[in-house]
Order: structure tokens, then C-alpha cells, then sequence
């Protein structure tokens, strides 16, 4: 719970000071079954919200051009939760499906969001492309983690970023949704890929 607090990051660095800020707003985006919502709960230090329940098994397999109706607003899930990477940096997690008639939630979701977690199961990778897509749209900066379901490790992380064509500048990177250490790892790789980010923006002007 509180064992985040004081505790310096894993690789011992302090990716952004309390100066740039204090809140982080983070998406976690993936396909449905993906492990959004473990890797919410497995690192949240706060007891993790969770809007769904009823959506769970009534999401499968519905078929994704099936007329949106007012259905749609009762199935719609998603979680949130709250880790401090450090003494000034806490994050706020929101985990979101990423499927395409979700995404009438995303301008909203949006608002504020530094950066985004891409969760991808590689039995299902074509899941995470519209989620791509649709960040690179609103240039919101975002990593991809693969998350380690049976067999993902058949392929290379190089054959998944071929896959998902992928820009050598977004960082890839192995999980496990289910151990907190693996899912902290994942929110480092995204806080220290946006100071990149913002420190290259700063060298430019
Ligand atoms: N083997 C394995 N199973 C996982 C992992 N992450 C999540 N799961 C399981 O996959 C299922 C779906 O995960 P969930 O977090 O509900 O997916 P969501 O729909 O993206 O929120 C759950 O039964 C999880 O226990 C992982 O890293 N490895
Ligand atoms: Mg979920």
C-alpha cells in the first residue's frame, strides 16, 4: 500500500522533478482481456476503482459493428488507480478499453493525459492497432508493453514492433501485469519516455 512512498525507483533515477510536476495523468489502453485492469490493481497503492463488473464476459464477442446504443454507456468500463513513483510524483492510472466503440470516451479521457501505457497481447495484436492509431492522431505520447500471457514470447519484441509498425522512437517493453515490480517498470518506462520527450522539445527551441 504505502510501501511506494520514499522509495527511490528501481533503476534509482527521479525521472521528473516535483518543478515539472506533481499529478501525472496516465491512460492504460488495451483490447478487451488485455490486463488493464490488473496492472491498475497491481500497482495501485489506493484501493482500485473499477466502473465495470457486469461488462466482463457481456463484452465478448459482441460484435464490434453492432449499432451503438444506449447499452453501450452501461458495459463501458474502466478503472483507476493511483501510485507514487517517488516523494513528488504521484501517478494517476486510468485503465480504458481501447476497442473502437469505446472510443466516443476518449476525447474526455484525454483531457490532461500526459502519456499512455499500450497493453498488447500478442494473440490478439490487431486489438492494440485502432489504440495506436488513435494516440499517434492525438499525438498523445505513449510506450507499448507486452504483456506475458502464455506463448507471447514466441516472437521477438522486434517482430512485434514490425507488427504493429512501430517507430523506433516508442519504447517496447516486456510485463507481467500481475507483479507489481513488472507494472511499476512499465510506468517508469513511460515517465522517463516523456522527460526524453520533453527534454528533446527543449533542445529544439
Ligand atoms: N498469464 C497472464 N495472465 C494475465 C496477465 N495479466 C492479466 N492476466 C489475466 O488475464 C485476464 C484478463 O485481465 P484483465 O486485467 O481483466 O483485462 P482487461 O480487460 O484489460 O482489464 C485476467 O484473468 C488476468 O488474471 C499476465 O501478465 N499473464
Ligand atoms: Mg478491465
Amino acid at each position: 500500500m504505502s510501501e511506494a512512498h520514499g522509495r527511490a525507483d528501481p533503476a534509482g533515477r527521479t525521472p521528473l522533478r516535483s518543478t515539472a510536476t506533481d499529478g501525472l495523468k496516465i491512460v492504460v489502453v488495451g483490447g478487451f482481456g488485455v490486463g488493464k485492469t490488473t496492472m491498475v490493481r497491481s500497482v495501485s497503492e489506493i484501493r482500485p476503482l473499477n466502473t465495470e463488473e457486469t461488462m466482463t464476459q457481456a463484452g465478448v464477442g459482441v460484435d464490434h459493428n453492432t449499432a451503438v446504443t444506449d447499452k453501450t454507456t452501461t458495459t463501458v468500463a474502466f478503472d483507476f488507480g493511483r501510485i507514487s513513483l517517488n516523494e513528488e510524483m504521484i501517478l494517476y492510472l486510468f485503465g480504458a478499453p481501447g476497442q473502437e466503440r469505446f472510443w466516443f470516451l476518449w476525447d474526455r479521457l484525454f483531457a490532461g493525459t500526459l502519456g499512455a501505457v499500450v497493453l498488447v497481447d500478442t494473440r490478439r495484436i490487431e486489438d492494440s492497432w485502432y489504440a495506436i492509431d488513435r494516440l499517434e492522431h492525438h499525438g498523445t505520447p505513449f510506450i507499448v508493453a507486452r504483456n506475458n500471457f502464455p506463448g507471447s514470447e514466441e516472437h521477438s519484441l522486434g517482430e512485434l514492433r514490425e507488427a504493429l509498425t512501430l517507430s523506433r522512437d516508442v519504447p517496447l517493453v516486456d510485463c507481467d501485469a500481475r507483479v507489481r515490480e513488472s507494472s511499476k517498470r512499465v510506468l517508469i518506462t513511460l515517465v522517463d519516455h516523456l522527460y526524453a520527450l520533453s527534454t528533446a522539445r527543449e533542445t529544439v527551441s
